[in-house]
């Protein structure tokens, strides 16, 4: 099966020969073993396959991160089906627009939701729903342990979809990045030999398990490299720098940095045996860059990525490719190209700021079922247009300025203003609002609401706080809430976000 580019078997290929070994061990103190992780996939696979869903059908996942979850990722690339994560905070309105529209054959969610997930997807058409829980518990695993532990994985080729990733736009609902087996698989393969992972490496393992971050780039970068994983169910600083005597690569995103520098226990001691610290998904300011470099006498690597391309940019590893440089992402990885454009499409003189756009195998091949939003993403010569905005100097190194797309990131975590402001503008009382991104020292970057009230109405900020809470994620909610007489607007009649930006900027400084 010499031309099977099903991602999975790539995966499998790389386990140790030993496979007894640990592949991964849990802050609960569960061991798996790489024959753990091979017979539970097929398993796992078997009764996805057992189903008699067809080709191309979606597998969503809402579930608690446990090395279960990520088995049953692994199983639906290896019983070709498409995963669909979501993140555990997502409310009902937020599945009931995901659910539908990707109208999954199977949909996993834990126990505890079963009531409300399962009604949603039965009436979206969905056939199956399972439940799996973070402490082994659940219909999907009771139903797998009747299944045979051998499965051959199902042949894909590059451009066979794998997984539909959920990225909010600036205008309109949600749209479904479509990864291919070969835009994975090629990503992890750069990524094996820029990062010089090599035999002996561990992980930590402390992202979620719903984003490209700790879904592709952390696990697939581990597994390609038959490497042991240290796994957090869920980041604590305390405890994670308790094992990274034990470990030798780490990723995160920047408040997880933030969040260990405030323990004393991180130190040069703590950090002997770390070979590499990776940082992405948000800013990393130059300031955790700087005191992480004199803590921990560890350089942070930063590299940048989004769900349409995965990883597109990065800091080098070894030192004849250059020094990494704090408040840059780095050079375009090997075979991805990256190029500034201003916005009649023009390339940008070296060193000057415009549109960031990309093209490679990292990217994806469209939005699911929006031909149209597709076309509009990328150039007439097929480039990507990534909605950020930076420049490109004379050594190559990409430095990401701002964003052209209206965007907060908060704890690694995209929170699109328009989504929260639709949700605000539908409570009673509210004209208009406007949701603006500032700067706070623990998420980077946090929303903060600026609500109109219609002439006669009485708003209260907290209560508008206390509703959105029922209806969306917790981190898309404003971390504070203004009622105001007015927005600022331009002459052509434009809110100027910029100006309340400013108002609010130093809210929690
Ligand atoms: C939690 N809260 C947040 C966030 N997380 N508020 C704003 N932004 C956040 N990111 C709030 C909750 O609403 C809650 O508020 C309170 O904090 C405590 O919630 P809890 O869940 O206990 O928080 P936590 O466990 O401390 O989580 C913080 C975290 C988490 C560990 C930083 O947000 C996280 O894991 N972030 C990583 C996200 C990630 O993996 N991104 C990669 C995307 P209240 O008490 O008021 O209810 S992939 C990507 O971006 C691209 C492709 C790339 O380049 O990688
Ligand atoms: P997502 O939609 O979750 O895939 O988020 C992708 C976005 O995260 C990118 O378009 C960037 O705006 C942002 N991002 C990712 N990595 C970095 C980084 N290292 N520095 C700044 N922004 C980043």
């Amino acid at each position: 099966m010499t031309d099977n580019r099903n991602l999975f078997v790539a995966l499998r290929a790389a386990f140790p020969q030993d496979l007894d070994g640990i592949a991964v061990e849990t802050d609960s103190g569960l061991h798996y073993s790489w024959s753990d992780l091979e017979r539970g996939t097929a398993m796992i696979a078997n009764l996805l396959q057992s189903l008699g869903i067809e080709e191309g059908a979606r597998i969503a996942v809402q579930v608690e991160k446990s090395v279960e979850a990520a088995m049953l990722y692994l199983a639906t690339l290896r019983a070709g089906y498409v995963f669909l994560p979501l993140n555990t905070a997502y409310q009902k309105a937020e599945i009931e627009y995901f659910v539908g529209n990707a109208e999954p054959a199977v949909v996993v969610c834990t126990p505890g939701n079963f009531g409300w997930v399962s009604k949603i997807a039965f009436q979206a058409g969905t056939q199956h729903v399972f439940t799996l829980g973070d402490d082994r518990t659940g219909s999907l695993l009771e139903r797998a342990a009747m299944q045979s532990d051998r499965q051959t994985p199902v042949a894909k080729g590059g451009d066979d979809l794998a997984a539909i990733l959920y990225t909010s736009g600036t205008t309109g609902r949600s749209k479904g990045a479509m990864l291919t087996h070969g835009n994975l698989l090629s990503n992890a393969e750069v990524l094996k030999d820029y990062w010089g992972w090599k035999e002996g490496d561990v992980l930590i393992h402390a992202l979620p398990i719903f984003h490209v971050h700790g879904l592709f780039v952390a696990l697939h970068g581990a597994l390609l490299n038959g490497s042991r994983i240290l796994w957090f169910a869920k980041f604590d600083p305390k405890k994670v720098i308790e094992r990274l005597p034990d470990a030798t690569v780490f990723m995160g995103v920047p408040t997880l940095y933030v969040r260990m520098l405030a323990e004393p226990a991180l130190t040069p001691q703590a950090c002997r045996n770390m070979r590499l610290f990776i940082s992405g998904s948000a800013p990393l300011l130059m300031e955790t860059f700087s005191a992480w470099k004199e803590r921990t006498g560890h350089t942070i690597l930063e590299r940048y990525g989004m769900s349409e391309t995965i990883m597109l940019t990065s800091n080098p590893y070894f030192e004849a490719e250059g020094e990494r440089r704090g408040g840059t992402v780095g050079f375009p990885l090997p075979g991805v190209s990256v190029r500034v454009r201003d916005d009649q499409g023009h390339d940008v003189p070296v060193g000057e700021i415009g549109n960031i756009q990309v093209k490679g195998p990292n990217v994806f091949k469209g939005y699911w079922r929006m031909p149209e939003k597709t076309k509009e993403e990328f150039t007439e010569d097929g480039w990507f247009k990534t909605g950020d905005v930076g420049r490109i100097d004379e050594l190559r190194y990409v430095t990401i300025v701002g964003r052209s797309k209206d965007l907060i990131i908060s704890g690694g975590y995209n929170v699109y203003p328009a989504e929260v402001e639709g949700y605000i503008n539908e409570l009673p009382g509210v004209a208009e609002s406007a949701l603006v991104g500032v700067p706070h020292p623990d998420f980077g970057e946090v929303g903060v609401a600026v609500v109109v009230p219609r002439p006669g109405a009485q708003l209260d900020a907290e209560q508008i706080i206390a509703t959105l809470k029922g209806q969306l994620a917790n981190f898309k909610i404003p971390k504070r809430c203004f009622v105001v007489e007015e927005l600022p607007r331009n002459t052509m009649g434009k809110v100027q976000k910029n100006l309340l930006r400013d108002a609010h900027k130093a809210l929690f400084a």
